[in-house]
C-alpha cells in the first residue's frame, strides 16, 4: 500500500491531546507526560545534530576543548530523558538500557501512575560515525494505579500487550518520531525552525509482504539451521518474482525497523550459538517495536510466540525477534518449525 502523506497541519502535542479527548475518562495527565517526553526528544535532536561539533562524541572519561568533562552521547541522552521526566508527577519509576536497576523518582517529586522504559540511544556502534541512531520508549500504567509510592520492578516487567503507548525517535536525515497509543501508527517530523514535531504520515500500514530482509549475516555461521535455510531460500530466485530478496542492514534497530514499517519485509535478530536469546532486549527495545509493527498491521514473534505475550522476567532480558510484514514473519516461523522435524 502506498504511504500517503497527510495534509493536516498539526503538532504532536495537539494530536496526542485529541487522541486523549476520545477517551472520556482521560485526565490529560498522559498528554502532559508525552509533552515532557517530546521536550527531551527536541533537545536530543539538537544535540545529535551537533554531536561532532560539541565534542560530545567519544569516551566518558574524555574532556572537550574547553577542558569540560564530556559525556558519551548515549549517557547524555539517558541524562536528558531523566531530567525531562523525573519531576512531572506522572511517573512512578523508569528503567533504561543505560541503568542497571530501576531509576527512582527523586524524593521531592510526586509519584504518578505511569511507568517509562527506554533505550536512550539505540545503535551504539553507529554513534561515532554519524549514521542513523534513535531513542526507543514505552509507557505502561503501573500495576496498581491507585498507589502513590515508588514503582517497583513488577511495574516494568509487564507483558508487552499492556503498553499504553510506545514509539521511537529516529535521528536520521531528518528527525522523526513514530508513535502509537494503540490506535494505529503515526509519524511526526521535527521542523527545527519552529521547534515542533509535525504530523507527516497518519496510520501507516506495513505491506503484507516485502522484498527486503534485514539481519546481521556475519552471524550466519552460528545461526540455527532454520535461519540458515530461510535466508538461503530468500536469496534463491523464484518463478513468481517474489524472490530473491534484497539485504539492507544499518545495525540500528530503529532505522532497520523504520524502513521495514514503510517498505515491508522482515527485520530479524535470531538467537545463535553464542547468544541463544539473540542480542536485543525485550523490555525497552523489542516490545515497543513489536507494538508499533502490530499496530501497523504486521507481525512480531520470537519465532514461535507473539512477542507482546511474553512475560518479561528481568529488566535487561534478551529475546530472539522477527518482525515485519505478516507473510514474511510467517515464512521464517515455518522454516524454524521445519528445522525441528526429524
Ligand atoms: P545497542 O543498544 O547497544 O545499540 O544494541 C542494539 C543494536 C540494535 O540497534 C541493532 O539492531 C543491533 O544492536 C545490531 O547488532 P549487531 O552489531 O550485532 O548486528
Ligand atoms: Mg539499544
Amino acid at each position: 500500500m502506498p504511504i500517503v502523506k497527510t495534509s493536516k497541519l498539526i503538532t504532536i502535542e495537539r494530536h496526542i491531546a485529541e487522541e486523549g479527548a476520545m477517551h472520556p475518562e482521560a485526565t490529560g495527565e498522559f498528554s502532559h507526560l508525552l509533552r515532557d517526553f517530546t521536550l527531551a526528544m527536541r533537545i536530543l535532536a539538537r544535540d545529535v545534530r551537533r554531536a561532532g561539533l560539541n565534542d560530545v562524541l567519544g569516551t566518558t572519561d574524555g574532556s572537550n576543548v574547553h577542558g569540560e568533562q564530556v559525556k558519551r552521547l548515549d549517557l547524555h541522552a539517558n541524562d536528558i530523558i531523566f531530567r525531562a521526566m523525573d519531576h512531572g508527577g506522572h511517573l512512578c519509576v523508569m528503567a533504561s538500557e543505560e541503568s542497571n536497576g530501576l531509576i527512582r523518582i527523586p524524593n521531592e517529586y510526586r509519584r504518578g501512575k505511569y511507568v517509562l522504559v527506554f533505550d536512550p540511544l539505540d545503535g551504539s556502534s553507529n554513534i561515532d560515525v554519524n549514521v542513523t541512531i534513535g531513542t526507543i520508549f514505552s509507557i505502561y500504567k503501573r500495576v496498581d494505579p491507585t498507589l502513590v509510592t515508588d514503582g517497583e520492578l513488577e511495574d516494568c516487567l509487564q507483558h508487552g500487550y499492556k503498553q499504553v503507548a510506545a514509539g521511537y525517535c529516529m535521528y536520521g536525515s531528518s528527525t522523526q518520531l513514530v508513535y502509537t497509543s494503540g490506535n494505529g501508527v503515526d509519524v511526526f517530523t521535527f521542523d527545527p525552525t519552529i521547534g515542533e514535531f509535525l504530523l507527516t504520515y497518519e496510520k501507516i500500514r506495513i505491506p503484507q509482504r516485502g522484498k527486503i530482509y534485514s539481519v546481521n549475516s556475519g552471524n550466519a555461521h552460528i545461526w540455527p539451521q532454520g535461519i540458515r535455510d530461510y535466508v538461503s531460500w530468500l536469496l534463491r530466485p523464484s518463478d513468481d518474482g517474489l524472490r530473491p530478496y534484497s539485504l539492507r542492514y544499518v545495525g540500528t534497530m530503529v532505522a532497520d525497523v523504520h524502513r521495514t514499517l514503510h517498505y515491508g519485509g522482515i527485520f530479524l535478530y535470531p538467537g545463535d550459538a553464542r547468544m541463544p536469546d539473540g542480542k536485543l532486549r525485550l523490555v525497552y527495545e523489542v516490545n515497543p517495536m513489536a507494538f508499533l509493527v502490530e499496530q501497523a498491521g504486521g507481525r512480531a514473534t520470537d519465532g514461535v510466540n507473539r512477542l507482546l505475550d511474553v512475560k518479561p522476567t528481568s529488566l535487561h532480558q534478551r529475546i530472539p525477534c522477527f518482525m515485519g510484514s505478516t507473510d514474511d514473519v510467517l515464512d521464517v516461523e515455518r522454516f524454524l518449525q521445519d528445522a525441528l522435524q526429524p
